[in-house]
């Protein structure tokens, strides 16, 4: 989808900081962090919301959840803790229409979440 800004940049027309890459995934530094790390994996292919998912995605959001392990070692947060979320449409907080997940952690993070 040339509108959705994740499918952008996961064709690389819109440059981020890449942590790791794969054939089906990409993870980058999130733009506006909230914590000390957080980072955000994404499809390449476009999923628009966790909700929009199908039994067909099941591969791809498995690699999803290792990926977002993987991150975390990286960043050196797996061992003090991190948070992995996906928010899902406007209650979730949802703002980028493009599935993805959201590794964050390099603090303690409060529950539940606001
Ligand atoms: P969410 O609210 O769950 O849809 O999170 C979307 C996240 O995407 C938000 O934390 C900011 C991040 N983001 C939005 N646009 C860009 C961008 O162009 N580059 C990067 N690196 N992150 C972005």
């Amino acid at each position: 989808m040339t509108d959705c800004i994740f499918c952008r940049i996961a064709a690389g027309e819109i440059p981020v900081k890449t942590i790791l890459e794969t054939d089906s995934l990409l993870a980058f530094h999130d733009l506006n962090p909230v914590a000390p790390h957080h980072a955000l994996v994404i499809p390449r292919r476009h999923i628009a919301t966790l909700d929009a998912a199908t039994p067909e995605d099941a591969d791809v959001l498995g690699e999803l959840l290792l990926a977002g392990a993987e991150v975390a070692r990286l960043l050196g947060c797996a061992e003090t803790g991190y948070r992995s979320v996906i928010n899902c449409n406007q209650d979730g907080g949802q703002s980028v229409y493009h599935l993805h997940l959201h590794i964050i952690g390099g603090r303690a993070l409060s529950w539940p979440p606001g």
